[in-house]
């Protein structure tokens, strides 16, 4: 593992990609998805219709108007395994980024794996509002700590874009709900909530030093699913912030997640796609 990453918990990398094609790749989502009037999967695992920033009173169709937009705020998942019939070309551009040479090297040159499992893709139009959180409750490997999360801006960020941040984390470094003074005799759902709520307090109360970058079409960061993250305000309330979020694993490694850590490989469905990933279909 390199040693920074190990010690830090994340990764920001530059210029791994043409910037040109990732702003390509930024603007056909949103040109596509924006004027889209069917179901598509959303975050929450349901086809839904999209849904506008700041309201639905407020839709206006096409353009961006004053101090209202056209964003759509339920972000879409899984659209590198598949979207509705006029879609396809943005899940075939999202499909050839997360199979890149490009970031299987990166990600190769932090942990050394062969090959990677994609679990999750989620493609974001708008900036977020999400609370200080670990992925490892999505996914993680056993033991914890080798799956990452890969955070791809698809236009550059600025100090108005709604970033993510981490706080710097050593990889392997698990707050258990024990030491947090909870019990894990809840709901996996209850857990969780309980769970992120407390680690906040915690990390709040340690003055952190949060860690983001205003990074360029080609840049992206990773981070490990033991790293605390949450996301900054954006600027007006709601701007265009298209991005993707991957979460992956070395493929030999078992899986699971915070709370289930299981001894055996777990079978996953996994297709392979190419020499050096597979896709959760
Ligand atoms: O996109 C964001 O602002 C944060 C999303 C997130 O938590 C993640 O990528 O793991
Ligand atoms: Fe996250």
């Amino acid at each position: 593992m390199k040693t920074s990453y190990e010690e830090s918990g994340f990764q920001l990398f530059r210029g791994a990609w043409p910037r040109e094609e990732i702003g390509a790749l930024g603007d056909m989502a949103y040109d596509l998805l924006t004027p889209y009037r069917g179901k598509i999967l959303r975050q929450n695992g349901q086809l839904e219709f999209n849904q506008f920033l700041p309201q639905d009173g407020y839709q206006h169709w096409g353009t961006d108007h004053g101090s209202y937009t056209v964003l759509i705020s339920n972000p879409i998942l899984n659209g590198h395994i598949s979207l509705p019939e006029g879609l396809e070309p943005l899940s075939q551009g999202l499909r050839r980024l997360i199979t890149s040479p490009a970031l299987f090297e990166r990600l190769h040159g932090l942990d050394g794996a062969k090959h990677y499992t994609v679990h999750q893709t989620i493609l974001f139009i708008a900036s977020q509002t999400t609370g200080m959180h670990l992925d490892s409750w999505s996914v993680d490997t056993a033991p914890h700590g080798f799956s990452h999360t890969v955070w791809i801006p698809l236009q550059d960020m600025t100090q108005e874009s709604g970033v993510p941040c981490v706080v710097p984390w050593p990889r392997d470094k698990v707050v258990t709900e024990a030491e947090l003074g909870l019990s894990s005799d809840l709901s996996f759902g209850e857990r969780y909530d309980r769970y992120q709520t407390a680690l906040a307090k915690r990390i709040a109360d340690s003055s952190p030093i949060i860690v983001t970058s205003f990074m360029r079409q080609g840049d992206f960061m990773a981070w490990s699913s033991l790293t605390p993250h949450c996301t900054l305000p954006s600027r007006p309330r709601y701007a265009r912030r298209v991005s993707l979020q991957l979460l992956l694993r070395p493929s030999h490694m078992r899986w699971g997640n915070f709370a289930t850590q299981p001894a055996e490989l777990t079978p996953d469905r996994a297709e392979k796609v190419s020499d050096r990933f597979s896709f959760i279909v």
